[in-house]
């Protein structure tokens, strides 16, 4: 399904790399433009512009460095969960989140750059990647708060991408939402689990996690609309459906109930409820601490890139095994056709 997208790639004098000039190339931008106003969807195979391609493959990869970067904080707790049950359910939600980052670079491969590239964009530093996985996991509890918060986050940004005009995309989605909404309950059950049978000093415990993930969570839906570089375009193009403030807003409404039924507090003093607004009001967001964690100086950041390209090393010699051995296979298949 995916291959067909490497004949597409752009070379340098190849009708794509150039811009739009030919009568022909304008009647194809018009066409394209159409299928976008009427809600229509773009296959691999469609004309589209190219800075069309290059934000979705920006953001595409971008989510799937997301999905694979996001597998550490929590591969940090797989040898001390409490229980065999929170052991399982932990290694099953990181080996999902493996897969998303599958489905996802398959995507970014539709628009014609390989997964080499897309990789290597991430261990050079080049990439980016959400920034709430440049934040430590230091108790239990912090498992808990990524599937509750996190994911939470994750799921209220990714539903309106199931319907986003880049039919690979959206149909990734649609998969990932399913399971992320597994992963956003299992968090919210192992919090509801801590506060209501737990001890005082794992009520505490919770709620220390709470205090550290909100506002992280939060940036997760990238700056307020009037600094966003991308959403105009991006939402012109019906990349992305709703933007990155109304999304927040939307999460804030939803988990304030959630937290009453736990019984935790968000650290946030301003937090209520305008009557007028039919909308939780919230404070002030840090974007400079959102701006240093994007550019680097995250309390992890060097950690977990540092992780991530280790494991690549690791690797190697599963990925020279593999193709070795599909070599042989190939060869054999030869000689037996011979
Ligand atoms: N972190 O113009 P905009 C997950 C960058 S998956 C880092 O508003 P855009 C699953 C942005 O790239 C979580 N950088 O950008 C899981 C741009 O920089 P550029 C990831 C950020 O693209 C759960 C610049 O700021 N989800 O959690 C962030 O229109 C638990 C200007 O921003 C997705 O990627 C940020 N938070 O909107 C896994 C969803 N925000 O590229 C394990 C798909 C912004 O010009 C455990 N992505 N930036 O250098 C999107 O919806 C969009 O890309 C946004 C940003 C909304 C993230």
């Amino acid at each position: 399904m995916y291959t067909q997208a490497m004949d597409l790639m752009a070379k340098e004098g190849a009708p794509s790399a150039r811009p739009l000039r030919s009568a022909e190339e304008l009647k194809l931008e018009e066409r394209f433009d159409a299928r976008i106003d009427d809600g229509g969807f773009i296959e691999a195979k469609d004309w589209m512009p190219d800075h069309y391609r290059k934000t979705l493959v920006r953001q595409i990869s971008q989510h799937a460095h997301s999905e694979i970067v996001g597998m550490l904080p929590e591969g940090n707790w797989v040898t001390r969960a409490p229980t065999l049950k929170r052991k399982a359910i932990l290694l099953a939600k990181i080996q999902d989140e493996g897969g998303h980052g599958l489905y996802l670079y398959a995507a970014a491969e539709t628009l014609g750059t390989s997964r080499d590239e897309l990789l290597g964009a991430l261990h050079s530093g080049k990439a980016k990647y959400s920034s709430i996985f440049n934040y430590p996991t230091l108790t239990w509890a912090d498992v808990g708060v990524i599937g509750w918060l996190v994911d939470g986050a994750a799921i209220m940004n990714q539903v309106p991408l199931c319907r986003c005009s880049y039919a690979p995309y959206a149909r990734a989605m649609i998969r990932i939402c399913r399971e992320e909404s597994f992963h956003q309950r299992q968090g919210y059950d192992s919090l509801l689990v801590m506060m209501q049978n737990g001890t005082e000093a794992q009520r505490a415990m919770v709620q220390d996690a709470v205090n550290r993930w909100w506002w992280p969570s939060l940036m997760m839906f990238g700056p307020p609309d009037g600094e966003s570089t991308h959403s105009a375009q991006s939402m012109r193009w019906g990349i992305k459906r709703i933007s990155n403030d109304d999304l927040r807003q939307k999460f804030v409404d939803a988990t304030v109930e959630q937290a009453k039924v736990l019984g935790v507090t968000m650290p946030d003093p301003d937090l209520k409820w305008n009557e007028e607004r039919q909308h939780c009001d919230f404070g002030a967001i840090d974007w400079d601490e959102f701006w240093r964690v994007v550019g680097g100086e995250g309390p992890c950041n060097r950690e977990r890139l540092g992780m991530r390209v280790k494991a690549w090393d690791d690797g190697a010699w599963v990925r020279e095994a593999a193709l070795a051995h599909a070599e042989k296979q190939a060869q054999r298949a030869r000689q037996a056709a011979a």
